[in-house]
């Protein structure tokens, strides 16, 4: 072959092809990768055979990406999260390689619908919510500004329990999503890391007389990587989410094999399998279980590990440009025990002084923080850390120890209360280690994920910390990919966009706020209507599919998608649909606008009052969507396994966004700004990124109620006693009495007290009745602004045109200036 012809067949290799090319691509893989045929070949194989057609792109893409990563030897960020909720990643991939109308012609004319295809994927469900969901939107951007980064997480076997209703309770199935597979992953054995855990730590004494520790592991895990390419949108950088799946050593196991312990090393076959089995299902609490923390410490070393190996390639045993080439940022704390692995490889292993050991990690690291509730600061008892990493505990003590002397001493000489209360390790009756404090110590910067949540951070949760370092704490709002959360899931609202406003808003989100001149235009008015009338058209009908109930497109549709916890507040919800119930049932000519409520969301398994709120919710429900006399005014609608791929169908079909956690709980909350994207008006309250979202899009375009932050905090200081508005108000007495009755549960009264309990004698830990009166308001106000439609279509386009902000590209951006330093790298 002539210099010339492989010049041109790389060019056609790396060019798109064309829906013809992908046609002979999807037939050649259905013979040469699945075996099948095209007479034959079931859904599932054309799918596998087009994903592989899809593949071949990719994997130029990714080839071409970490040839210029090398070459230039760039910085990156390599994001730490135990979540990823990738959600499906067939039409995400083909919307960002801009192939989604080119296989849809090929598969078309091949006998297939793209959209029963794209049914045959799993979602890819590695994390609770959202947490894992913003990693995910996070990598996407990442890779669209073609900045070099790596994920690292856990190749969790199972993911996220399935969901499903029985008799209306929640019941858990194992979600098995890569049970036969999965095209989009790619195992890399020449990667292989292994790791220790357990056993006990000696102290010797080499030539010179120098103190050593020396750490003999009780076991030792292999970590297997999986690479998922994540494609940038317009094919531009194709970067690496790397998972670790967890397999016995074959070292160690070979040695208890062949000492006849055939049984035993089986044994630690499992042992060591289990640790990427499962993800542990809570959203709030820290389970605390030693599972959790060898999940934790296994993919931090993993990552590490791998991190140290690509440095080396070009560095040798320099450590001096690591700080220059690596930043690790923690998501949550989760992954704060690579402070400690760190210091351990550098000390121990590359035998660097403690200081400047201590100076790199310093460099490295930054955390990001989810959460101020109490429940969910992570920590360990101090025995099960030493147990699991005795090494990694004597190195939490000595940077707990300088850090007490040599920071907290000096800003407050002999003051022990201060060091008590900075103290990485808190003592007690059973001590623990506080991984927000090591976080915090470790890193070079702390970010919360919304103003509101940033500035309570340094107020409510680590005011000291900000004293001894100010310039440490910064603010990172949350974004949410526009890719995926409009140009895929909402694909009319898109093209009318694009013929509006063009077609860069994708990658340049703020170009929505042109949408705002033609938010008075009656003919942009009904066509926005009509989009968001045939996404409900398309919702009712998987509505329908999976719950059997038959809803009217033309009533509001009000959404309330999240986890559920007490203090999201989905009981609130349930009280005021109680509330209005009960209005039609006094008042029979009772005038609403009919709505149609809905709700998507799991409870941990073990969060009793979550799943109590599920199974109110449904037994209202049941009763409410019978009863004739309601004429169809009021719908329940409870869908089950709510996750990413069916918020894909709800958020584009949303006239109205329940974000209504008490003030200063939410963090910052992201699907909010999906929803409000695709045109919802917002009910909330003035938390976490609501805040924000009502600065941007205005009082006009927002209902906003209840207590704010600093009510909350004075209403708590004064006392609160939630008996006060049951009292006080006959319909909060009214329908909370009636939860009490058999009314909803025939034959069975009592069986949704539990709700009433907790918020009387529970003492309402939230606030759910102090503000549910002005909770009717907003929604008092919506009723009326739905039933001007030029005005309400004014409102949601307004909406849209104003979110601008919240695209993660932004976050990104973000992150970059206030925390990265780094600079993207043209791969083309
Ligand atoms: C969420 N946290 C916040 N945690 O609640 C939400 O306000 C915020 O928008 C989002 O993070 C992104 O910043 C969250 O999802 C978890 O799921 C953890 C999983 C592991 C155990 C502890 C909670």
């Amino acid at each position: 072959m002539t210099k010339k012809q492989t010049k041109s067949l790389v060019a056609a290799i790396e060019s798109q092809p064309t829906a013809e090319q992908l046609k002979e691509r999807i037939i050649r893989h259905l013979h040469a990768s699945l075996g099948t045929d095209v007479n034959k070949a079931s859904a599932q194989a054309w799918w596998r055979a087009t994903c592989a057609a899809v593949n071949e792109v990719v994997y130029d893409g990714l080839r071409t990406t970490q040839r210029a990563h090398y070459e230039q030897d760039t910085r990156a960020v390599h994001y730490f999260s135990l979540e990823y909720l990738m959600g499906r990643l067939f039409s995400n991939n083909l919307h960002n390689l801009g192939l989604y109308a080119q296989a849809k012609q090929a598969l078309s004319e091949l006998g297939h619908d793209i959209a029963e295809l794209e049914d045959q994927e799993e979602d890819m469900a590695l994390g609770n919510g959202g947490l894992g969901r913003l990693a995910a939107c996070f990598i996407d951007s990442l890779a669209t500004m073609n900045l070099p980064a790596i994920g690292y997480g856990i190749h969790y076997e199972h993911g996220l329990f399935q969901q499903a209703f029985q008799n209306g309770r929640q019941i858990e199935r194992p979600d098995s999503w890569r049970e036969y597979g999965n095209p989009w992953e790619i195992c890399r054995p020449e990667s292989v890391q292994e790791i220790s855990v357990y056993g006990y730590v000696e102290t010797v004494y080499d030539l010179q007389g120098q103190m050593k520790k020396v750490w003999h592991p009780g076991r030792i895990i292999k970590g297997v990587p999986w690479d998922i390419p994540v494609v940038g949108y317009q094919g531009s950088s194709v970067n690496v989410l790397r998972l670790w799946e967890s397999r016995a050593s074959d070292f160690f196991n070979w040695d208890v094999f062949n000492s006849g312990g055939y049984v035993d090393a089986s044994r630690e076959n499992i042992e060591a399998e289990t640790i990427s089995k499962v993800l542990y299902p809570n959203d709030d609490t820290d389970a605390g279980k030693e599972l959790r923390l060898i999940q934790q410490y296994f993919f931090c070393s993993c990552s590490l590990k791998d991190i140290i190996r690509r440095y080396k390639r070009s560095h040798g045993d320099d450590w001096s440009q690591f700080p220059a080439q690596v930043v690790i940022q923690l998501n949550d704390t989760h992954p704060a025990v690579a402070i400690p692995e760190l210091m351990r490889i550098l000390v121990d292993r590359a035998d660097m002084q403690w200081d400047e050991a201590w100076a790199i990690c310093q460099q490295v690291f930054a955390y990001t923080n989810h959460t101020l509730l109490p429940e969910a600061l992570e920590s360990w008892s101090v025995r099960l850390f030493e147990k699991v990493l005795p090494r990694h505990l004597e190195i939490i003590y000595e940077i707990n120890r300088r850090f007490l002397l040599e920071q907290v001493d000096v800003l407050w000489p002999g003051d022990n209360d201060k060091k008590r209360k900075l103290s990485i390790i808190e003592e007690g009756h059973n001590p623990m280690v506080r991984m927000g404090h090591l976080s915090v110590v470790g890193s070079f910067r702390v970010n919360g994920v919304a103003e509101v949540h940033s500035k309570l951070v340094q107020s409510d949760l680590f005011p000291e910390m900000v004293a001894l370092w100010p310039d440490k704490f910064t603010n990172v709002t949350n974004g949410v990919t526009p890719r995926r959360w409009l140009k895929a899931c909402n694909p009319r609202l898109s093209s009318m966009l694009d013929r509006l406003v063009g077609t860069t808003w994708p990658t340049n989100l703020k170009e929505l706020a042109k949408l705002a001149d033609f938010a008075d235009d009656a003919r942009v008015q009904d066509d926005f209507m009509a989009i968001k009338q045939q996404n409900k058209a398309d919702l009712a009908k998987v509505i329908k599919e999976l719950t059997g109930i038959a809803v009217d497109p033309s009533a509001i549709f009000d959404i309330q998608i999240k986890r559920l916890h007490e203090y999201k507040r989905q009981h609130l919800n349930l009280l005021h649909i109680l509330a209005l119930y009960r209005r039609i049932l006094q008042n029979p000519d009772y005038d609403m606008v009919p709505r149609v409520f809905i709700f998507g969301a799991k409870a941990a398994p073990g969060y009793k009052l979550a799943k109590e709120i599920i199974y109110a919710i449904n037994k209202v429900g049941e009763k409410i969507n019978h009863d004739k006399r309601v004429k169809d005014r009021i719908k329940v609608v409870f869908m089950p396994n709510y996750r990413v791929t069916l918020a894909e169908k709800m958020i584009p079909a949303a006239d109205v966004s329940e974000q209504i956690s008490t003030a200063g709980k939410e963090a910052s909350g992201t699907g909010n700004m999906k929803l409000a994207l695709n045109g919802a008006i917002t009910v909330g309250t003035l938390d976490g990124a609501n805040i924000e979202i009502a600065e941007e899009v205005g009082d006009d375009n927002i209902s906003i109620f209840g207590l704010t932050v600093d009510e909350v905090k004075a209403l708590r200081a004064e006392g609160y006693d939630s008996h006060d508005y049951y009292h006080q108000n006959p319909e909060i007495k009214a329908v909370l009495d009636w939860l009490e009755t058999d009314y909803f549960t025939p034959g069975k009264p009592g069986e949704l007290a539990s709700i009433k309990h907790s918020l009387l004698e529970g003492g309402d830990p939230y606030l759910v009745l102090a503000d549910f009166e002005s909770y009717q308001a907003a929604q008092q106000k919506i009723d009326g602004w739905y039933r001007d439609q030029a005005g309400w279509a004014k409102k949601a386009i307004m909406n849209t045109a104003c979110v601008g902000k919240f695209t993660s590209d932004r976050s990104i951006q973000d992150y970059v200036d206030r925390v990265w330093q780094l600079k993207p790298c043209q791969v083309k």
